[in-house]
């Protein structure tokens, strides 16, 4: 270890135990790492309902493609999925919560922007899925692309990518529109519900899970146009690189898992394999648990808890689910998608 890292992990056990000594949930600065093991549950945030991201079961049990990375990170560093404490976070606080120490990490369908990391002090720790903002529109509209929405009524949530996506799109296009802004998602689905609008925009993802939840989803169509880039991410502190390291790291092994073969399935044949690049993910070789500050099989232990990108993927959003969205861009690099992650080695 280089004595710059040396220096950097003594003064974040530092700050931790600083923190944990006036009673502070989480320290905003270093050492979130040794504040979440000390606590022995990672406080995530997460949205206040996204149907397939992150969402309570009838059992109250909080499920979802977000919901499962918590779960993986708890995993990894705690040893236990269960020990994820979920903060709902409406967009317009989402990130003054996380900056303020009360989550350890955000993973609510946040998009990637240079104004968050740059103005916020955060960082995207990687992309876990490459969405793009959509509009759903009413049947009966007969409109089937995007660029014949000239004087549309929107309904859009405040604080959010889309708001400003939206305004982009109209502006570049020389079309108008009414806009109608509502603090919460919710009350933008209602509003188009109840006829205040013509359209509703959103993340693509986000609307195949709106349309089901119509009375009558069959007079809704999800319009064929992406107008904007949305890569969806965890989110944390920029100032706890450590911390940071850990959670992409996470992000990592999941995407790896599924190119190599590993799944929750198969991790117990993979604890024997004999191949080094398989070995290395168990900790078998290479030590690298060590380096992130947790157990040698941490990859293990995340993979056990929710399987591989793939199976959190077809479980909560492809074909295991009732949204039944196809991988597309989310697909691995050698499979025609853009998901591609560094090597644990
Ligand atoms: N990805 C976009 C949009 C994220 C977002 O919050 N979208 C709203 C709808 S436009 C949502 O999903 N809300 C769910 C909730 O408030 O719980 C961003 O990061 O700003």
């Amino acid at each position: 270890m280089s004595k710059a890292s040396r220096i950097h992990r003594r003064y974040a056990g530092l700050v931790a135990a600083a923190a944990m000594a006036i009673g502070l949930s989480a320290p905003a600065g270093a050492g979130t790492l040794e504040a979440v093991k000390q606590r022995g549950t990672l406080n995530c945030g997460v949205s206040e309902g996204l149907n397939g991201f992150s969402d309570k079961d009838p059992q109250g049990n909080w499920v979802g493609f977000d919901v499962d990375f918590c779960r993986a990170v708890a995993a990894a560093v705690l040893g236990d999925p269960q020990k994820v404490s979920f903060t709902p976070l409406s967009a317009g606080q989402r990130f003054e919560v996380l900056k303020a120490g009360k989550v350890d990490l955000l993973s609510r369908n946040s998009s990637w922007t240079l104004g968050r990391e740059a103005e916020l002090g955060l960082a995207f720790a990687g992309i876990t899925y490459h969405d793009g903002q959509g509009f759903l529109a009413k049947r009966a509209l007969g409109v089937e692309d995007a660029l014949k929405l000239d004087k549309a009524k929107v309904c859009v949530e405040a604080g959010t990518t889309t708001q400003f996506n939206l305004a982009d799109f109209f502006r570049a296009n020389s079309m108008t529109y009414e806009e109608k802004t509502f603090p919460s998602a919710a009350e933008a689905f209602a509003a188009f519900q109840s006829g205040q609008c013509d359209v509703l925009t959103r993340d693509q993802s986000a609307l195949h899970g709106e349309r089901l939840r119509l009375a009558k989803p069959s007079e809704a169509i999800v319009l064929p146009d992406v107008i904007s880039k949305e890569p969806l991410g965890p989110v944390v502190r920029s100032d706890d690189f450590p911390w940071f390291t850990v959670v992409k790291w996470v992000n990592f092994a999941l995407i790896n898992a599924e190119e190599l073969g590993i799944s929750s399935s198969t991790i117990d044949d993979a604890l024997k394999s004999q191949k080094p690049d398989v070995r290395r993910f168990t900790g078998a070789e290479g030590g690298f648990g060590k380096g992130l500050g947790l157990d040698a099989d941490w990859a293990v232990k995340a993979v056990k808890a929710t399987g591989s990108y793939a199976e959190i993927y077809e479980r909560n959003l492809g074909a295991g689910s009732k949204l039944g969205i196809p991988r597309g861009l989310n697909q691995l690099w050698n499979m025609g998608g853009v998901l591609y992650a560094p090597p644990l080695r």
